[in-house]
């Protein structure tokens, strides 16, 4: 079985973060929160083209993972990536150009949501197939272990993609090779409409490791601080050479799956009501407060920095260029030296 890390054990280690390292989490989760609160916004008014999967209600997984990896650490990640893409340091002015479509996005306009590549703070990609981030982290750390770095490499999926082949075929080969890779599976207990206790005979994917012999841990992934204490394990284990590890976190999607989408007919009122009560920003919040590592005056100062950011994007975006047409073909392979050298 895999192990469980929740609120009771977070005390040891999230006790002894500085208090700046305290607010950077809170920062972190409320940079997602009002980057997509935006993005839904914008995408009701038309301004997005393609599909818009928000990553409200689940912030605390990327928040809490990122924030023990470096710029030369590799994340790859799902269609529902822009919390992976803001928490790895891609700007966020660059998010939501991106989504506009617009030539100062992080893929030059090029791809959209499910497209956000920005491999100079190590973001890898956002992807429309589900499952292949898997793999693709499980080469990246095959890579970092070959050319001996003690760089680490992320996989964030959904508990769907752990029902896809790339799931057992990955964790199986990370784990025989002790590549360093952190498997972060966010089980936000649906792929789309279907309920992973339809999907899945076991409602744990964390359970599912030990099979493989990869050590596994299951989190309250609504609480940043229980994800933060597993993460900076497995990324402890990972550079010093101990190997991959797993780790689920249980959340929630409280929008739709996609913008635009119905959200009715697969799941009850009163399910989505309970998980917003579990809200992980205002929980976090009301921790920092409690523990008094943090004053109000600290997280308002936070909130309308943030709030000022998040509408800076958008004003950015908006006034950005469009790609010029006759430079379709270009920024859609490799070009550049610059990613060469830093992956090199
Ligand atoms: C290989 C593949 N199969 C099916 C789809 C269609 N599809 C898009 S999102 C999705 C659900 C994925 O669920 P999950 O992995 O739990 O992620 P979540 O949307 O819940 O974050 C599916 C089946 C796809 N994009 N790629
Ligand atoms: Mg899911």
């Amino acid at each position: 079985m895999a192990t469980t890390s929740s609120q009771a054990t977070e005390n040891q280690n999230s006790e002894t973060l500085e208090k700046q390292e305290y607010l950077d989490l809170y920062r972190g989760l409320l940079l997602i929160r009002r980057t997509e609160e935006q993005l839904a916004k914008s995408y009701a008014a038309g301004m997005i083209h393609g599909a818009c999967h928000t990553y409200v209600g689940e912030e605390a997984i990327a928040t809490g993972v990122c924030a023990h990896l470096r710029p030369d650490d590799a994340v790859f990640s799902t269609h529902r990536g822009h919390g992976h893409a803001l928490a790895k340091g891609v700007p966020p002015r660059e998010v939501v150009a991106e989504l506009f479509g617009r030539v100062t996005g992080c893929s030059r306009g090029r791809g959209g949501s499910m497209h956000l590549f920005a491999p100079e703070v190590g973001m890898m990609g956002t992807s429309g197939i589900v499952g292949p981030c898997i793999l693709q982290a499980t080469g990246a750390g095959y890579s970092f272990k070959l050319l001996k770095t003690d760089r680490v490499a992320v996989a964030f999926f959904g508990d769907g993609a752990s029902n896809n082949g790339a799931f057992h075929e990955g964790i199986n080969l990370a784990t025989i090779w002790k590549l360093p890779v952190i498997f972060v599976c966010e089980n936000n207990l649906y792929a789309t409409e279907v309920p992973f206790s339809y999907s899945s005979g076991n409602p744990n994917v964390g359970d599912r490791g030990p099979a493989y012999g990869l050590p596994s841990v299951i989190v309250d992934g609504n609480d940043v601080l229980a994800v933060y204490e597993a993460a900076g394990e497995a990324v402890r284990r990972a550079r010093a050479g101990e190997g991959p590890t797993l780790i689920e976190g249980k959340t929630y999607r409280t929008r739709a799956h996609s913008e635009g989408m119905r959200d009715a007919g697969y799941r009850s009122q009163e399910e989505i009501d309970s998980w917003k009560a579990r809200d992980p920003l205002p929980a976090y919040r009301t921790e920092l407060l409690k523990r008094g590592v943090a004053a109000e005056d600290d997280l308002q100062e936070i909130e309308s920095d943030v709030q000022s950011i998040v509408e800076h994007a958008a004003e950015f975006a908006e006034q950005s260029p469009w790609p010029d047409p006759t430079t379709a073909a270009t920024h859609v392979y490799s070009e550049t030296s610059e990613n060469e050298a830093h992956y090199a």
